[in-house]
């Protein structure tokens, strides 16, 4: 019986990474994500014999969106989910509270915070019912420190931080594991995001440094869902060489 991971935030970034890494790796997977064009160019690349791809069309932020897009899943598939890995989220804008946009505010903690709610609520009673599974939450070095102009995406980070602490105890009695993965800077199209489409901007943030790639996150989680059935890591930062925390960057050229 096929193996099935569910990947949200599954068209770009560590999202596509991860999915095409676990792909590689024997699993069958279920892609969430808003960008239908997109999931439809991952469904034609990694289709094969060994990998099926059900692509969910679906804002995480929507609960209804969530919920019938899961249930859409034929009972095979969801009674196979073994991976959910809680990706999607994003930063939009960076500047201090007293100048924070509403708007920006409510995107982040809708998505970043209570999608991930939305999907752990809806996959999770199949890891349940199976009595084993391992949810990976992408948290960031935001959901162990703050920085500057970091305050609203910070604070969705550290929600994301302590439900990772907080599901691992309401769910070992089922034999789910939970993993954190709190990375540093890494160049994907989050900061394209972060700065609305700012592209020169999104670039200064990598600039003099060599900044994590989405392939580095993807290896980190697949170590980690590769690990015995006895075997828990709970929690992983993750960080470029040059950068020593949420704001010192040692800028090598
Ligand atoms: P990308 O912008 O490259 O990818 C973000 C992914 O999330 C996209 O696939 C996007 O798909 C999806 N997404 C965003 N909003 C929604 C939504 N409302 N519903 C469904 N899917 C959504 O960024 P990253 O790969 O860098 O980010 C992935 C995660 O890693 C995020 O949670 C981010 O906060 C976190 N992170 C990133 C770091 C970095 O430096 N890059 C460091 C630490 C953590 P679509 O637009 O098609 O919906
Ligand atoms: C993304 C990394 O440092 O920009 O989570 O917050 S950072």
């Amino acid at each position: 019986m096929d193996k099935f991971a569910f990947v949200t935030g599954a068209t770009s970034g560590f999202g596509e990474a991860t999915a095409r890494l676990l792909a590689e790796n024997g699993y069958s997977l279920v892609l969430m994500a808003r960008r239908s064009d997109r999931l439809e160019k991952m469904k034609q690349d990694l289709s094969s014999d060994e990998c099926q791809i059900y692509a969910l069309q679906t804002d995480v932020r929507n609960e209804n969106e969530v919920i019938e897009a899961v249930n859409s899943l034929p009972e095979k598939v969801k009674s196979n989910i073994h991976i959910l890995v809680n990706n999607a989220g994003l930063a939009v804008g960076r500047g201090p509270i007293e100048s924070g946009i509403s708007d920006d505010w409510e995107r982040m903690i809708d998505t970043n915070i209570k999608g991930l709610l939305y999907v752990t609520k809806a996959v999770v009673p199949f890891l349940i019912a199976n009595k084993a599974g391992h949810i990976v939450n992408i948290a960031s070095i935001a959901g162990k420190e703050v920085y500057p102009g970091g305050n609203v995406y910070c604070a969705t980070k550290h929600a994301v931080d302590a439900l990772s602490r907080s599901m691992r105890i309401d769910l070992v009695q089922y034999g789910i594991k939970v993993t954190n993965i709190a990375p540093g800077a890494a160049e994907t199209e989050f900061s394209i995001v972060r700065f609305k489409g700012n592209t020169e901007t999104a670039d200064s943030v990598y600039e003099g440094y060599d900044p994590l790639v989405a392939q580095d996150i993807a290896e980190t989680i697949m170590f980690v869902v590769s690990r015995p059935a006895h075997v828990t890591i709970n929690d992983l930062t993750i960080m470029p060489t040059a950068q020593a925390s949420a704001s010192v960057l040692w800028k090598l050229y």
